[in-house]
C-alpha cells in the first residue's frame, strides 16, 4: 500500500516537472535587436527597484517604436504594460535587457504605463 503511494505521488511529481519545463523559453540576457527595426524610434527605459526612467517619454503618434527596456534590479522581474495604448506586457527579468518591437497608437495626448508588478512604478508616454 505505502509503495503504491510513494509511486503515484512519483508520478505526479514527474508530471508536474514536465508540464513546468514544456513550455518555457530560454531568458535570452543582451535581446539582439529584432527584424524590421529599420527606421524605429528608439526608446530606452531603466526599470530599478523603485523606478522607471526616464518617467515621459515623447512618441510620434503611429511610430514604429523599438523599445530597449534593461533592468537594473537584482532581485525582481519588472513588466511594461500599457492598456490604453495597447502595449502588450513586456518582462524584464533581473539583469536583462529587451529588444521589442511596437506600433504606436495613431493618437494624441499623454497616456500612463508601467510596471504590474509593483502598480507603483509609472511613467507617462505623450503622443505628439
Ligand atoms: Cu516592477
Amino acid at each position: 500500500m505505502r509503495t503504491v503511494l510513494v509511486l503515484v505521488v512519483l508520478g505526479m511529481l514527474a508530471l508536474a516537472l514536465v508540464a513546468c519545463g514544456g513550455g518555457q523559453q530560454p531568458v535570452v540576457m543582451d535581446e539582439p535587436v529584432p527584424a524590421g527595426a529599420e527606421g524605429a524610434q528608439i526608446v530606452e527605459l531603466t526599470f530599478t527597484s523603485t523606478e522607471i526612467m526616464p518617467d515621459k517619454v515623447n512618441i510620434k503618434p503611429g511610430a514604429k517604436v523599438l523599445f530597449v527596456i534593461k533592468n537594473t534590479d537584482k532581485q525582481d522581474d519588472h513588466n511594461l504594460v500599457g492598456q490604453d495604448v495597447g502595449l502588450k506586457e513586456i518582462i524584464v527579468k533581473p539583469g536583462q535587457t529587451v529588444r521589442r518591437l511596437w506600433s504606436a497608437p495613431s493618437k494624441t495626448g499623454e497616456f500612463a504605463i508601467g510596471c504590474t508588478i509593483h502598480p507603483e512604478i509609472r511613467m507617462k508616454v505623450n503622443f505628439q
